[in-house]
């Protein structure tokens, strides 16, 4: 599904639902006489749980709605009858979404699997009620007169439910990230590839989101594949549209570095492929020592044989020509993908979630197929 609008930050408040009031209520005993306490006890308050759903691929909901309250516990009345427990909440958030406690700045949680949930405010306690004071002492020592001095009136008002300010931030859950300057042929490549249909155009920053498409390899395996805006000179500094959206390649297995080979407005491929991996390093060490697949785009145009020779005396490292305009070197592509894939991939937890940013290096990294 497309989204027209992509946001992966959101400040959400979460509030847990009070706990119910106990009840005090007596009846007389028919035969003794004996006032016994029948109140029951209060309903705990609802709690909020955040929950991973794969159906979703932005935080974009978040704008509209921000303050999330569970329902509070029901009150509890006499003959035992105890109050109704809250309605919890349910926050549903896309996969690969990080939970910060806004207050703290500390990393609660990172939602990566469907269905994971996580309890991130407490309903309160119900009140006690005065009949659970009767089951906690002997019957034989029962006095209903000193019951009733005993009983704490505080207990029987329910606690009060937890209230948690949260930052959220997305990283897109995806195995191959395709990342390139503009224009170099990212949105055409995995239109080619998937279902997904980002816009094309012959202008750079036409896309300006991450899109994910999954991808059939020819072993039959499938994975995601993720199109970042194109990164230009100076990105790091904020030019373009900046390193804002690299948190979505920092979860990849592999990248695809795609290089203009037509050298399209006097542009120099080798000068392309350097500033990329510059950029990549300025944003963070680990992800520029991601493995990459570079890929030799645009082979259709007449310039492209002559700077693809130029540049393999420059770069050392295999290059896989291709056109994904005419899909011509495509499934070498795939199958190179398939292969690196089938050798790296590894549960796509950040190894030291706290610091996704501070990572040194990535062991993974080996220079058989790119040339940095
Ligand atoms: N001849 C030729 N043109 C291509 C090829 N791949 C992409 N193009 C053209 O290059 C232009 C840019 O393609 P996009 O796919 O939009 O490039 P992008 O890398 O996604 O660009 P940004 O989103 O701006 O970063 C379009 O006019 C495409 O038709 C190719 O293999 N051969
Ligand atoms: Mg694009």
């Amino acid at each position: 599904m497309r989204t027209t609008r992509f946001v992966d930050q959101a400040s959400i408040l979460a509030e847990a639902g009070r706990g119910g009031k106990g009840c005090r209520s007596f009846y007389q005993d028919r035969w003794t006489r004996h006032a016994i306490p029948d109140g029951g006890d209060g309903g705990r308050g609802g709690h909020v749980l955040v929950r991973a759903n794969p159906q979703l691929t932005t935080l974009l909901d978040f704008q509209a709605k921000r303050h999330f309250r569970a329902g509070h516990g029901g009150n509890a009345s006499s003959k035992k009858q105890h109050g109704a427990q809250g309605t919890d909440c349910r926050i549903n958030v896309p996969l690969g979404t990080l939970l910060w406690d806004a207050d703290t700045g500390e990393l609660i949680q990172e939602l990566l699997k469907p269905g994971d949930e996580m309890l991130i405010a407490r309903g309160g306690a119900g009140g006690v009620g005065n009949a659970s004071k009767e089951r906690s002492r002997s019957t034989s020592s029962w006095a209903p007169s000193r019951d009733i001095r005993l009983l704490e009136p505080g207990k029987l008002d329910g606690a009060a439910g937890e209230r948690r300010r949260l930052r959220l931030e997305l990283k897109l859950l995806a195995d191959v990230g395709i990342v390139g300057l503009p224009n170099a042929g990212k949105s055409t490549l995995i239109a080619q590839i998937s279902q997904a249909r980002p816009k094309i155009a012959p202008f750079p920053f036409t896309t300006i989101h991450p899109v994910l498409g999954a991808v059939t390899l020819p072993s039959k395996n499938s994975v995601v594949a993720v199109d970042v805006p194109g990164l230009i000179e100076g990105a790091h500094r904020g030019k373009g549209l900046g390193l804002e959206f690299l948190r979505h390649i920092e979860r990849t297995t592999l990248l695809v570095h795609l290089i203009d080979m037509a050298g399209a407005d006097g542009r120099d491929p080798v000068e392309d492929y350097e500033t990329l991996n510059r950029e990549l390093k300025l944003y963070d060490p680990a992800v520029a020592a991601k493995r990459q697949i570079l890929a030799a785009n645009k082979m259709d145009e007449p310039a492209a044989a002559k700077n693809l020779a130029r540049f393999k005396k420059k770069i050392k490292g295999t290059v896989l020509p291709i056109s994904a305009k005419t899909g011509e070197g495509v499934p070498k592509l795939l199958k190179k993908i398939g292969e690196v894939i089938a050798r790296l991939e590894e549960p796509k937890q950040s190894r030291d979630p706290s610091f996704p940013r501070k990572r040194e290096s990535d062991p993974r990294f080996s220079e058989d197929d790119i040339g940095i």
